[in-house]
């Protein structure tokens, strides 16, 4: 096994300076004001996940996945919200590309369902499976719209975890030759593959605080499952590289933390570092250097020694890509454990569990970051974006950037004559893409948006409580209603500029 041999650049800075004693400076140019446009080619998408909107749970041989179960399982979801029926996009799929199209998007980011293309998550796959993926890619081609397909959005097979699931090393050989058939079956027609989206997520709060499937609350599991999905990236990127054209781009979207620390105290840095190791080195040093980080070795050794990593396994890790996906939504500001610790369950915006998904770290504060909040409880900053895009600018040369996700919830709601007005989503992406264009000011490659999401949907833990869309969905009739926003969006989509405010 190879490890780093310093804690190397934190991904971070202290609040309130915009720069950090051990972070990247981030104030290299301001925030452009007044009107912004984007290079010509920039993407502008939506974004979306297979069990979030397609419903259809068991139709045309799909099985069950770890999502499935979770939400079927009492008290899980709020509400018992489950996706079988979601926003019924398995069935409404030509309607929806229409309205992308009608929207002016470029680019639509989907994922696979991986038990509806391999329902044991192993052996041959499904053709009605696939041929749901062919269809949607098509139709998204016939309209000028680039598809952009992800691999994995959370929803393992049942099966799968039933065998050890991310935990053991199975799941990513079977990952790989999941890969493999969707590759071989949709490589003539998608140019833009994404391995895992958040595989932060997977491992941490699906298997260390259990707020998401398959709900277990495992340190140990937790670090395996890092590791695993870490592997799984890494097969499934030379799986596809072997059936995928030259011309496909290939990348994983990870949603690294603009840590910041709550003080300059040496103390509330330490605990920056601790939590920067396990919510962004993690991925990024294996996947983009092909090692560990020595302070995360060093810090999770009370949890485990690590002997699940084979020999090879770094080097399968490390592969080249040709872009990195970032999924932003708020900073996360930490201080050392102290007196003022908050008591009772722990809430670090990942959802309250009594686990923690900080293995080795547990004892770290978290605090609300400063700033407008939105639907979901996360405040609103873009710096954290820029500065996201800025550090992997450096920690990734020649690496593309997109962000693969970055939106809002807000408690949105038909006005009496039907229109649905959003005026602080507006603002909101307005403000991020403003960060972006800052960013590619300052030298940062970022080539394309992908505002989370087309359509509210099934958040996940949350249920249908929180509406992220561009588009509204009355959940009794499915009738889908372009927000403000998604009118806004689609100016700026056909334009390449900012529209003015509302
Ligand atoms: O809805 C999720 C998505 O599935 C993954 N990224 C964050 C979004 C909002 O919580």
């Amino acid at each position: 096994m190879t490890s780093g041999t310093s804690a190397g650049p934190t991904v971070g800075t202290t609040t309130g300076t915009g720069t950090g004693a051990a972070g990247l400076s981030v104030h290299t140019s301001p925030t452009p004001s007044g009107p912004v446009s984007f290079p010509a080619g920039f993407a502008w998408g939506a974004a979306t996940a297979a069990y979030q909107i397609e419903g259809s749970a068991s139709a045309d041989g799909r099985t069950p996945s770890i999502w499935d179960t979770f939400s079927h399982t009492p008290g899980k979801t709020l509400g018992g919200d489950t996706g079988d029926v979601a926003v019924d996009h398995y069935r409404r799929r030509a309607d929806d590309v229409a309205l992308m199209a009608e929207l002016g998007l470029t680019a639509y980011r989907f994922s696979v369902s991986w038990s509806r293309v391999q329902p044991t998550g192993r052996g041959p796959a499904v053709q009605r499976g696939l041929d749901f993926y062919r269809g949607l890619v098509d139709d998204l081609l016939a309209r000028g719209i680039t598809p952009a397909l992800t691999l994995y959005h959370w929803d393992l097979p049942q099966e799968l975890e039933d065998a050890g699931g991310w935990p053991v090393r199975e799941t990513a050989e079977r990952f790989a030759e999941y890969a493999a058939l969707v590759g071989e079956a949709l490589g003539d027609r998608v140019e833009m593959w994404t391995t895992l989206n958040e595989p932060w997520c997977s491992a941490f709060l699906g298997y260390g605080s259990g707020v998401h499937a398959p709900g277990r609350t495992d340190p140990v599991a937790a670090l395996r499952a890092a590791h695993h999905l870490n592997l799984g990236h890494g097969l499934a990127a030379q799986a596809l590289r072997s059936v995928l054209p030259a011309r496909a781009r290939l990348g994983i979207s990870l949603n690294p933390s603009a840590v910041r620390a709550k003080t300059e105290d040496p103390a509330d840095l330490d605990a920056r570092r601790r939590i920067d190791a396990l919510a962004n080195r993690v991925f990024a040093d294996p996947i983009l250097h092909g090692r560990y980080p020595a302070d995360l070795l060093a810090d999770t050794v009370r949890v485990t020694d690590w002997s699940f990593i084979a020999d090879s396994d770094l080097t399968a890790i490390h592969q080249p890509l040709d872009f990195l996906g970032i999924n932003y939504y708020q900073p996360t500001v930490v201080s050392a454990p102290g007196p003022d610790a908050p008591t009772g369950p722990r809430s670090d915006g990942h959802g309250a569990s009594d686990f923690s998904p900080w293995p080795g770290s547990e004892d770290v504060v978290f605090h609300p970051a400063p700033g407008e909040r939105t639907a979901m409880g996360w405040s609103v900053d873009p710096s954290g974006l820029h500065e996201l895009l800025m550090h992997y600018t450096a920690e990734a040369p020649g690496v593309a950037l997109y962000v693969t996700e970055n939106g809002v919830a807000y408690d949105d709601e038909p006005g009496p004559d039907g229109s649905v007005h959003d005026p602080d989503r507006i603002r909101y992406l307005d403000g991020h893409l403003r960060a972006i264009r800052r960013a590619i000011n300052d030298g940062a490659d970022v080539r394309g948006y992908f505002q989370w999401s087309l359509m509210d949907n099934f958040e996940w833990a949350y249920g249908y409580s929180k509406r992220f869309g561009l588009i509204y969905i009355d959940y009794e009739t499915q009738q889908r209603t372009p927000k403000s926003s998604a009118h806004w969006y689609a100016q700026a989509a056909r334009s390449g500029q900012l529209p003015p405010l509302p």
